[in-house]
This record gives C-alpha cells, sequence and structure tokens, in this order.
C-alpha cells in the first residue's frame, strides 16, 4: 500500500505510455506522480505478451521512444523485429535510466475511480485495498490489454494445459512430444504457430477467419547498420512524426490504378522482399480506400500463399477471401505460411466447422473430435474499450463510463470524454493509435496531454471536461471517416466485431496522423477549443 495518498496525477499502467507519462509529468512538469500497474513487472503489452515468437511487427529503430536523444544513441537493438524480451529489456532499461521505479506500484490493479465535484478529484482504488486522491486521472492500460476468453463450453473440463497468449507464463513451457491444439490466426497465433510446430510433436490450427500475412525478413543488426540507424535518428523521428501511420517510410502519393501492370508488380514484388509494414504504407497511397486498389494487393497476397503452400486445399483454406487487405490488423510473420508444409501441423476450417465444445481430452466441432495434451488460446482481447470498462470509472453524478459508452465509445480527440473531467485517456479510441506506430502515438498524446497540464496550472484551473458538442462532433468526424475507409468492411476487432454483444463502431480514427494531430494542435492553440475549463486554483 502507499503511504502518501495525494497526487497531481495518478497514472494507470507502465507500458510504453505509463512510463513516458511518468517522466513528463514528474520531470518536465514537477508534478506528484504515482503509477499503478497491474504486473509485478513494468512493460504493459511487452511484460504480458511472452508466448512463443512474440516479437514486434514494427521495426525496433522506430518501435521507440524518440523523446530522449541520449537514449537512441544509447541503445543497441541487436535487429529488425526484436522478440519480446529484447522490447522488456528495454522498458526496464528506460525505467532504470530515467529512475522511474520509485514512483511505479507494481502488482497492483486500479478497481476503481471516482470523480469528485465539489473538489475536482479522483479517488483511485485498487485491489490492494489503496484508496488516493488526484487531480488528473490518466489511463495508459494499452489498447489491446484485456484478453478475450472465448466463451466455449467444457474449457475448464480440460484436462490437458491450458494456455492464453495474451498470459503466458514466464517459466519456459515446454511442449517436446506434446499434441497441441492452438485456437485462433491473428498476429498472436500467426506468430506462435512456427515456433510451437517446430517444438510439438504435433500442431493442429484452428482458424476461423484467414489473415493476409507478410513476411517480416527479420534479420540481425550489424554494426554498420547501428552506425547508420544512430547517423540518420533524427531524420528518422521527423519522418514518423511526419508520416500517415508514424513509420519513417517517406510518403507516396501513388494510386494503384495509375501505374500500368507490369510496374504495379515490381513495386509490389519490391516490397514483399522488403518485409513488413511498408508493402500497406509504402507502395500505394489507395489501398485502405479504394476497393479495386486494394483487390490488386489482396490477390497478390494470395497469389503468395498458393505459391508457398505445396497442398492446394490447405493454401486455399489460407487465403483470406471476402474482406480487403487491411481492414483487418494485417500481422507480419516468419515462416507462417512454411510451416503448413511440415508433416506434423494441420490446418482446420471452424468457420465452416465450428467448435462446439471443450472436452476433457481435447476438442469436438460440429464434425469432428480432436485429442491434444495442451489447447493455446491466441483469441485476441476486448480492444481499445474493455481495459477502460473492466475498471469501475465514475464521472460527474457518479454516471459509470460503461454507461456513458453504451452505444460504443465517444471521446473528444480520443483524449476526453465529455462527462469525465479531468481524466485523460492515452491512445484511446477516436485516435489514430493502433492504426500507428504505437509509440509515435504515444509520445504524440503525452505531449499533448503535458501541455494542457501546463497550460491549466498556468491559468490557474483545476478542471478541464470535453464538451458534448465538441464530442458529438468528434465522434461525427471519426465515423464519417470510417465509413469512407475499407476498415468497416471486415469483422474486425477496430469495429468491435470480435466481441459478442459490442456495439460495432469504428473505434480508430482513420484519417491518419498529419491530419489528427494537426487537430489538435489547433485546438490547443486556440487555448482547449472543445474543452470546458473550470474551477481555480485556490479552491482546490
Ligand atoms: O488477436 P486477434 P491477436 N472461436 O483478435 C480467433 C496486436 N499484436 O492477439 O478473426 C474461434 O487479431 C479470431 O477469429 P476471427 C495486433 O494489433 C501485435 O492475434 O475473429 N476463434 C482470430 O483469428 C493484433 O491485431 C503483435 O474470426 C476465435 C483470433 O482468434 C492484436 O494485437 C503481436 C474465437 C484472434 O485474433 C490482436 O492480435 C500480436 C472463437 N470464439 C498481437 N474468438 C506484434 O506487434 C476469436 N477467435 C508482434
Amino acid at each position: 500500500m502507499v503511504e502518501e495518498n495525494d497526487f497531481d496525477v495518478v497514472v494507470v499502467g507502465a507500458g510504453f505510455a505509463g512510463l513516458y507519462a511518468l517522466h513528463k509529468f514528474r520531470d518536465d512538469l514537477h508534478m506528484n506522480v504515482r503509477v499503478f500497474e497491474t504486473g509485478d513487472g513494468v512493460g504493459g503489452t511487452w511484460f504480458w505478451n511472452r508466448y512463443p515468437g512474440a516479437r514486434c511487427d514494427s521495426e525496433s529503430y522506430y518501435y521507440c521512444y524518440s523523446f530522449s536523444p541520449e537514449l537512441a544513441q544509447e541503445w543497441e537493438w541487436s535487429g529488425r523485429y526484436p522478440e519480446q524480451p529484447e522490447i522488456e529489456r528495454y522498458l526496464n532499461h528506460v525505467t532504470d535510466r530515467f529512475d522511474l521505479r520509485r514512483d511505479i506500484q507494481l502488482s497492483t490493479r486500479v478497481t476503481a475511480a471516482t470523480f469528485d465535484d465539489a473538489t475536482n478529484r479522483w479517488t483511485v482504488r485498487t485491489d490492494r485495498g489503496d484508496a488516493v486522491t488526484a487531480r488528473f486521472l490518466v489511463t495508459a492500460v494499452g489498447c489491446l490489454s484485456a484478453p478475450s476468453v472465448p466463451d466455449i463450453p467444457g474449457l475448464d473440463d480440460f484436462a490437458g494445459d491450458v494456455y492464453f497468449t495474451a498470459t503466458w507464463p514466464r517459466e519456459p513451457v515446454d511442449l517436446t512430444g506434446k499434441r497441441v491444439g492452438l485456437i485462433g490466426t491473428g498476429s498472436s497465433g500467426i506468430q506462435a504457430t512456427p515456433p510451437i510446430a517446430a517444438q510439438a510433436a504435433q500442431l493442429t490450427v484452428f482458424q476461423r477467419t484467414p489473415n493476409f500475412s507478410l513476411p517480416a525478413r527479420h534479420r540481425a543488426f550489424l554494426s554498420e547498420d547501428q552506425a547508420e540507424i544512430k547517423a540518420d535518428y533524427d531524420e528518422i523521428f521527423d519522418l514518423t512524426r511526419q508520416s500517415f501511420a508514424g513509420f519513417p517510410f517517406h510518403p507516396v502519393d501513388r494510386k494503384t490504378m495509375s501505374v500500368p501492370e507490369e510496374e504495379r508488380e515490381e513495386i509490389l514484388d519490391g516490397l514483399w522482399e522488403e518485409g513488413g509494414f511498408k508493402f500497406l504504407y509504402g507502395g500505394f497511397i489507395d489501398l485502405l480506400r479504394d476497393a479495386e486498389a486494394n483487390e490488386i494487393a489482396s490477390e497478390y497476397i494470395r497469389t503468395k500463399i498458393r505459391e508457398t503452400v505445396k497442398d492446394p486445399e490447405t493454401a486455399e483454406l489460407l487465403c483470406p477471401k471476402g474482406y480487403p487487405y487491411g481492414a483487418k490488423r494485417p500481422p507480419i510473420d516468419t515462416d507462417y505460411y512454411e510451416t503448413f508444409n511440415r508433416d506434423n501441423v494441420s490446418l482446420v476450417d471452424i468457420n465452416d466447422d465450428p467448435i462446439e465444445v471443450i472436452t476433457p481430452t481435447g476438442l469436438r466441432t460440429t464434425t469432428a473430435e480432436y485429442e491434444f495434451d495442451v489447447l493455446v488460446f491466441a483469441t485476441g482481447f476486448d480492444a481499445m474499450t474493455g481495459s477502460l470498462l473492466r475498471m469501475d470509472i465514475r464521472g460527474t453524478d457518479g454516471i459509470p463510463l460503461s454507461e456513458a459508452w453504451s452505444d460504443g465509445p465517444r471521446t473528444y480527440l480520443g483524449l476526453q470524454v465529455a462527462g469525465f473531467p479531468n481524466l485523460f485517456t492515452i491512445t484511446g479510441p477516436g485516435s489514430p493509435s493502433v492504426l500507428m506506430n504505437m509509440p509515435v502515438a504515444i509520445e504524440q498524446h503525452v505531449d499533448w496531454i503535458a501541455g494542457c497540464l501546463e497550460y491549466l496550472r498556468d491559468e490557474g484551473w483545476t478542471r478541464i471536461e470535453a464538451t458534448e458538442d465538441a464530442q458529438d462532433a468528434w465522434a461525427e468526424h471519426v465515423t464519417e471517416l470510417g465509413e469512407a475507409s475499407l476498415y468497416v468492411r471486415a469483422n474486425s476487432w477496430y469495429v468491435g466485431a470480435n466481441i459478442p454483444g459490442k456495439p460495432r463502431v469504428i473505434m480508430p480514427y482513420t484519417g491518419g496522423q498529419p491530419m489528427y494531430r494537426e487537430r489538435c494542435d489547433a485546438v490547443r492553440d486556440a487555448g482547449y477549443d472543445g474543452f470546458a475549463l473550470g474551477g481555480a486554483a485556490a479552491g482546490g
């Protein structure tokens, strides 16, 4: 339990967002900050997701903090796409380098937060019995941190071992000689498939929806790579802050149909060979807007799948159809499709033949029964809203966030919710967040919030709240942009479709970073337009 119980800011979560928020608010603004973190270590996503094969699918040298040039110069990434332990080590290094640990209370879940209209302060409660107050509450809970466990009957009856990719144990899991059933083929399942197949006696992958996965083309960095990156860091970080999705790719304005077919193939071949997200963001500007353009890229990937997977029936099952490439978050892999050429790996389509029940010895689909020693669930998250709604957050008049968001999340700029004064949501719904390289989105939000807190302090305000009008207009803008994009054409977690009963709403802002940043800056420059400022420093 903490001894001190009143803070300027309480931050929830000690991942990429929470760590930077603590540094910024404490060391730049000289505020009194407390961070609560559920895990017994820092790292957030990179603390929890320890499944075999877990590695970042943005490249290391720009999937990192840019706020400290010294940090960027001193840290050495081992290669293009670091594995989970290396990113966890990086975040621990940052924690120690900036002396953050002393203000982080680990192994503590925030269970409730209530706003007091009379004092303009939040009371924050934890599962360890803490009850602290803070002027501001800043959530840094991550967009993909509330695991979703499918409601399949019989799960408790399974006699073997059950693992979830999102909460994979710290101690090594030995799958040697085991018969493993893996459910889910999103980024986590796709990354976990090759290393599990390499160890297990037999792996059966249960696929509901095939995904468009791109080769990562991971490689170790040579010392020349390190030197080049470090020499170019200013430009790299500038590009990440200017580009559509936070990647340091030079902007393209080339439309797919404007390029003759042969040249187009060459461009796609080059992007495919280069690997990673450049295929989506670095080749053509219209893949997420124009269905015809998207179909060309989609068919290109299907052709690659068919070329890679030797059994034509399996290849066809792995080919995504009926939704555009990129409308579901595209995974990046190492040898995913190749793994289906192994003798010990098989694929089961549970779209046509759904899992009906988990049995003590395995599982049963409508038409077949399977026996396993181990079940692995890679079934995703209650994305973007889940971790916020799993806390009992109550705003003015005691209104719960779950009630305010009963028809889906509504925010102003993804940063605040009307009726919840002094609450800021880092990478909240309504901001580009998950459609961006996350550290870039996080730094932009934390910097904006810090600027706002400084302004309030300088001007003597103790309360800030998004107005209903500003929130309505923003929500409409987010929906309009989303509806005009291809994102709404897939049943993805972007629209809440993976959680039964969740309102179908396009949650991230799809207009891209430049437009979003410009809007945030304009709001700030106009004295926090769309926010009601109130309270008085003297009045508490
Ligand atoms: O989760 P997902 P994830 N019965 O939701 C299936 C980030 N990430 O953990 O598509 C059967 O993508 C579900 O099927 P369907 C990244 O942003 C990043 O893999 O809903 N199947 C799907 O196949 C990513 O997008 C990295 O039809 C069920 C799978 O489970 C996000 O996290 C690595 C089911 C879930 O896929 C989430 O990825 C990993 C059911 N009842 C993740 N319920 C890196 O940067 C769900 N499924 C490295």
